[in-house]
């Protein structure tokens, strides 16, 4: 084993890294790395994350993009998606360009500009990521985007799942991918009713979103590896 796998969990604590030579898996669960996955699953030619909302409302007049814009879990005026993968699986989605900018997601991305490589992750696509992180060289660092700074259950949870594929080829880096392995392996048979009580999963409950825990929680849904190509998502 001649490469790591080590997990952050907060945008944060991502200065205690070093990014370079790295691939960076950017996971947020709850919503924005499912919704990226999603989008680019049902033919989305690309997206455009951008951390700051004056930067995503820049494209609102600009002509070829659909923009999405999320703070708190509600969707911001003006822009015409939210932050929910079932409004990413019409055929308005096959063949654009999405700008989105969310709470998180979009956030960590940013800050995971150093790496070698940026991965979007999500349980939606876990299996395509780690085949992908087999076939390639690299150390690996799982970057969770948390909320506001603060560690979430989701995010880490999908580390774990992701360490329990990686960990034959990988050797665990420091002492976060042991805790997030064990907490995936007394969880996981039931998932869905762990999120249910984590803090987003009752936020979003609060704005009567329901059904996009659950499908953030199915596993394998989806075969794409959504990777950063310079400012784009592709
Ligand atoms: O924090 C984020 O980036 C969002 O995914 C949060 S939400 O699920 O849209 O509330």
């Amino acid at each position: 084993m001649n490469h790591s796998i080590d997990v952050c969990l907060s945008p944060n604590l991502i200065d205690l890294y070093d990014l370079k030579g790295k691939i960076v898996v950017v996971v947020d669960i709850l919503r924005a790395t499912s919704v990226m996955t999603t989008a680019l699953a049902h033919g989305a030619k690309e997206i455009i994350p951008v951390e700051h909302l004056d930067e995503a409302k820049g494209y609102l007049t600009k002509k070829g993009y659909l923009c999405a814009a999320e703070r708190g879990g509600q969707q911001i005026e003006g822009f015409p998606l939210d932050n929910s993968p079932f409004s990413y699986m019409d055929e308005s989605i096959v063949g654009a360009s999405i700008v989105i900018t969310t709470t998180n997601g979009t956030l960590a991305i940013k800050r995971s500009e150093e790496a070698d490589e940026i991965l979007i992750g999500s349980f939606l696509n876990l299996s395509s990521i780690a085949d992908y992180i087999k076939m390639q060289n690299k150390d690996v660092l799982v970057h969770c985007a948390g909320w506001k700074g603060k560690t979430n259950m989701e995010d880490t949870l999908f580390a774990g799942a992701l360490v329990e594929k990686l960990k034959l080829s990988h050797q665990l880096g420091c002492d976060t991918p042991h805790m997030a392995l064990t907490y995936w392996e007394a969880v996981k048979a039931d998932l869905s009713e762990t999120i249910a009580n984590s803090s987003h999963a009752k936020r979003l409950n609060g704005l009567n979103i329901t059904e996009d825990i659950s499908f953030c929680m199915r596993i394998d849904e989806y075969q794409v590896v959504p990777k950063m190509k310079g400012d784009k998502l592709v």
